[in-house]
C-alpha cells in the first residue's frame, strides 16, 4: 500500500511517505534541511512515475492506440490538476515545462520577440535567482532593450519606493519572485501586480519558491505569467509549469519548434497549434508531468494551509534559535519569511559550515544560491541556507543547532 496524507496534517506522519528520509547518512539519521534546492519526493508521486512506465508507456497526442489514448489522459488530466492547483480559470492557460528556469526562458524569447523593441525596459528586483535575471539580459542585448533593477535594503525586503518610480512608460514586464530562495523573504506580490497593472504593464512572477510552501491562486494575484518548478514542490525533477493567461499565450509567437506546437506544416507555411500544445515542442516529460499530478494531489491532501501554517511556525523557530546562538548571525531579516533562513558562523566558511553539518547527517546548502547579485548587495558571496519542507520538525532544528555546535567547537568560535 501507498502511504497516504491522513486528514488533518502531520509532519511526523508526512515523514513515513518520504523515503529518503529513512536512510542514514554519515552513520546518522538524515536530516534534509535542503527542500529550496530540490524537495523530496512522496511514495505517491515515485508511484505515479513507475505507474507511467510499467502500464501507460507511450507517446501522447499522437497515436490512436489504446495505450497512447491513456498515456493523453493522463497527462492532460494531471495538466487540469496543476490548473486547479495554481488556481487558473483553464487547462489550456498550463504549459508544461522543465522548470522555472525554462518557463521564464519561453516568455522572455517570446514576449521578447514579440513585444520588446530598442529603449524598453523589463523591470526586475535585486532579490531575483539568475533564472530570472539571466534571460532577461539575454533579450535585452538581442533587442536593446534595458534591464532595471528594483532594489533591496539590508533586511532583504524590497524598497517600494524604488520600485514605483521604475516602473514607467518604457517598462514592458516586471519579473518578480514571489519568496526569495536565498533569504526567503516574501514579496508583496498582489500590490506588485496592482501597480503594475495599473501603469498597464504585465507581471510574470516566479513561484519557484512559494508554490510549495504558500496557497497560490492565480486569478486572485491576476498576475500575467506563473513559473513553478516540480522538484520543488515534491514532484519529479525536469517538469514545472507555466501559467499564463490565455490572451497572453494567444498573443506570443512559439518557443521553439517541432512536433505537436503545430497544425500543418509546409515548407512555405506552417500553422501553429492552439494553446497550450504551440508552447509544447516536441515528446514533453510524459512521465514526469504525471508525477507533478501526483504531488499537486499530494500537496492538496495535506492541506495547503496547513502545510503553509507548519512551515511558517517552523521557520520561525529556526530564525529565532539562530538568531540568538553566539557566533551565528542570521543574514536578512525580512518582513515576511517563508521556508528559508540563511546564515553565517562567525570566521567560519559558509563551505566548512555545510562539510561539517553533512558529517552530522545534515543536508543545507552552501554558496551563493543562484543569487550572486543579492548576495553582493548584503556585502556577502556565500551563506549557509536552511530550507523547510512539510515532512520536517522541531528535531530537525534541534539536529542542525546541535551540528552549529560542533562546527563552533572546530574552529573554535
Ligand atoms: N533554486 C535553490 O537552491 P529550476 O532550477 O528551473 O527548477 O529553478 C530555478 C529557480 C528559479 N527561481 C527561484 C526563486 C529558485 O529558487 C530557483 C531554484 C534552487 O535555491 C536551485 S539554484
Amino acid at each position: 500500500m501507498i502511504p497516504r496524507v491522513a486528514r488533518g496534517f502531520d509532519a511526523r506522519r508526512a515523514r513515513r511517505d518520504f523515503p529518503v528520509l529513512a536512510q542514514k547518512v554519515h552513520g546518522r539519521p538524515l536530516t534534509y534541511l535542503d527542500s529550496a534546492a530540490t524537495s523530496l519526493a512522496p511514495w505517491s508521486v515515485i508511484e505515479a512515475v513507475r505507474h507511467f512506465d510499467v502500464a501507460q508507456r507511450s507517446n501522447i497526442h499522437r497515436g490512436l492506440h489504446y495505450l497512447s489514448e491513456r498515456a493523453t489522459a493522463a497527462y492532460e488530466e494531471a495538466r487540469t490538476k496543476v490548473q486547479r492547483f495554481l488556481g487558473a480559470g483553464d487547462a489550456r492557460e498550463i504549459v508544461f515545462v522543465r522548470g522555472t528556469t525554462e518557463a521564464i526562458n519561453l516568455v522572455a524569447n517570446s514576449f521578447g520577440h514579440a513585444r520588446l523593441s530598442a529603449g524598453d525596459e523589463i523591470v526586475i528586483s535585486g532579490l531575483e535567482h539568475h533564472s530570472n535575471i539571466v534571460p532577461w539580459q539575454l533579450i535585452c542585448e538581442r533587442v536593446g532593450a534595458r534591464l532595471c533593477v528594483a532594489p533591496v535594503d539590508d533586511a532583504g525586503d524590497l524598497c517600494w519606493d524604488d520600485l514605483e518610480r521604475l516602473i514607467g512608460p518604457r517598462t514592458r514586464l516586471v519579473a518578480i519572485a514571489q519568496v526569495s530562495n536565498a533569504l526567503g523573504t516574501v514579496n508583496p506580490i498582489a500590490r506588485v501586480v496592482e501597480l503594475a497593472h495599473a501603469r498597464g504593464v504585465p507581471v510574470l512572477v516566479d513561484g519557484a519558491q512559494a508554490a510549495p510552501h504558500l496557497p497560490v491562486d492565480v486569478r486572485a494575484l491576476d498576475c500575467d505569467f506563473y513559473a513553478v518548478s516540480g522538484h520543488k514542490m515534491y514532484g519529479p525533477t525536469g517538469i514545472g509549469a507555466l501559467y499564463g493567461k490565455a490572451e497572453w499565450l494567444e498573443a506570443l509567437p512559439p518557443f521553439q519548434g517541432g512536433g505537436d506546437m503545430i497544425l500543418s506544416v509546409s515548407f512555405e507555411k506552417t500553422i501553429y497549434n492552439r494553446i497550450p500544445f504551440k508552447f509544447e515542442a516536441g515528446t514533453p516529460n510524459i512521465a514526469g508531468a504525471i508525477g507533478l499530478g501526483a504531488a499537486v494531489d499530494y500537496l492538496e491532501q495535506a492541506g495547503r494551509a496547513e502545510v503553509a501554517a507548519h512551515e511558517g511556525a517552523l521557520v520561525d523557530r529556526a530564525a529565532r534559535a539562530l538568531g540568538s546562538m553566539p557566533g551565528v548571525r542570521l543574514v536578512g531579516a525580512p518582513r515576511e519569511r517563508a521556508c528559508v533562513v540563511s546564515f553565517l558562523v562567525e570566521g567560519v566558511h559558509p563551505h566548512d559550515v555545510g562539510t561539517i553539518l553533512d558529517q552530522e547527517g545534515v543536508a543545507v546548502r552552501t554558496g551563493h544560491h543562484c543569487a550572486q547579485p543579492l548576495l553582493a548587495r548584503l556585502g556577502l558571496d556565500a551563506t549557509a541556507r536552511a530550507s523547510f519542507g512539510l515532512y520536517n520538525t522541531e528535531e530537525d532544528i534541534e539536529h542542525l543547532l546541535h551540528g552549529l555546535e560542533r562546527v563552533k567547537e572546530m574552529f573554535h568560535v
